[in-house]
């Protein structure tokens, strides 16, 4: 990574910012590819292979701290583990779930600005009311007045540092069983409010309401979905429907569930660790993935060089 990559990982810094990086992929020709995460390892993994942006998902990142999406967890928890992805992957824009703002248009607002704070290139707020519960899960999920959640959304677009932060406004008007007009009019309506982008989330099993809400969408912003029910269709049946981004939102976090369980199931039945040494992770392949050997360089460098150059000032 160069300097002027490293410096405008921040997203304060131009020639350009996280932010900049997310809005030219949101506003870009194609479907980009936002990768579900939720630390800094798997904000890694994604970067390591090929994934142009990532997802902090309120969901995978409940689930890593071990308590359910339902604002369990306390926002500024969630933000330090923004904090570890944008570390971990610098320069790559880190679009955070911020699940309903935590509250009203003010909490919102500060949780927004201590995203961009900790480097992110976005946040995305959902229109049901606080606390949330994970769209998949249960019934009668139930949304915000339009105008409260518009005000919430106009608040984060006036508090942003970077012009370029990108505010994405989610609506949960499908997973509430509302009628399509009801999505269409929230998110013409958050639009209007300043949101750079829409995020409409169904949870059928096909992708047949995303279909028809693209089918009338007057292309006022562009659109983001998390195809995680409707899991059949392909990046480029998304991009025939004019999806600027697929949101892939928990795949990671569900691959680690089943291979953390698996791995304690056999250790446990064998009663050894003979079994499970050809299906983890060699250390090798994590030193190198976190570079240790450069520590080595530096280790060297640093401690084993008395011809230095004396520190001036
Ligand atoms: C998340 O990843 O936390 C989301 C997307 O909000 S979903 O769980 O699919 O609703
Ligand atoms: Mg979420």
């Amino acid at each position: 990574m160069n300097a002027t990559e490293q410096s405008a990982s921040d997203g304060t810094d131009f020639p350009e910012s996280v932010g900049r990086r997310l809005k030219n992929l949101l506003y870009g020709p194609g479907t980009c590819q936002l990768m579900g995460v939720h630390d800094g390892l798997s904000a890694r993994i994604a970067v390591a292979e090929g994934f142009e942006a990532l997802w902090a998902s309120g969901l995978c990142m409940s689930t890593a701290r071990g308590v359910r999406d339902s604002d369990e967890a306390s926002w500024t928890e969630l933000l330090t583990l923004v904090g570890t992805m944008t570390e971990a992957a610098p320069g790559a824009p880190v679009l955070v779930d911020g699940d309903t703002g935590y509250g009203n248009f003010n909490t919102a607002r500060r949780f927004a600005a201590r995203a961009e704070r900790v480097g992110a290139a976005g946040v995305c707020f959902e229109d049901k009311v606080f606390p949330k519960m994970n769209s998949f899960f249960g019934d009668g999920h139930q949304l915000a007045p339009v105008g409260e959640f518009a005000g919430k959304i106009r608040a984060c677009k006036e508090t942003q540092r970077d012009p370029d932060f990108v505010v994405v406004a989610r609506t949960e008007a499908l997973i509430s069983n509302l009628p399509m007009e009801e999505a269409l009019t929230r998110a013409h309506a958050y639009v209007e409010a300043g949101a750079d982008a829409l995020f409409i989330h169904s949870r059928m099993s096909t992708p047949q309401q995303i279909a028809e809400f693209m089918g009338q969408w007057d292309g006022s912003a562009p659109i983001l979905i998390a195809p995680t029910t409707y899991h059949t269709p392909s990046l480029d049946d998304f991009a025939a429907l004019g999806i600027a981004g697929c949101i892939w939102a928990n795949h990671s976090m569900r691959a680690a569930f089943s291979a953390m369980r698996d791995v304690c199931q056999q250790i446990k039945a064998d009663r050894g660790i003979f079994g499970v040494e050809e299906r983890v992770a060699p250390l090798k392949e994590i030193f190198g993935l976190l570079d240790y050997e450069s520590l080595e360089k530096d280790e060297t460098r640093y401690t084993q060089a008395p011809d230095l150059a004396p520190v001036q000032g």
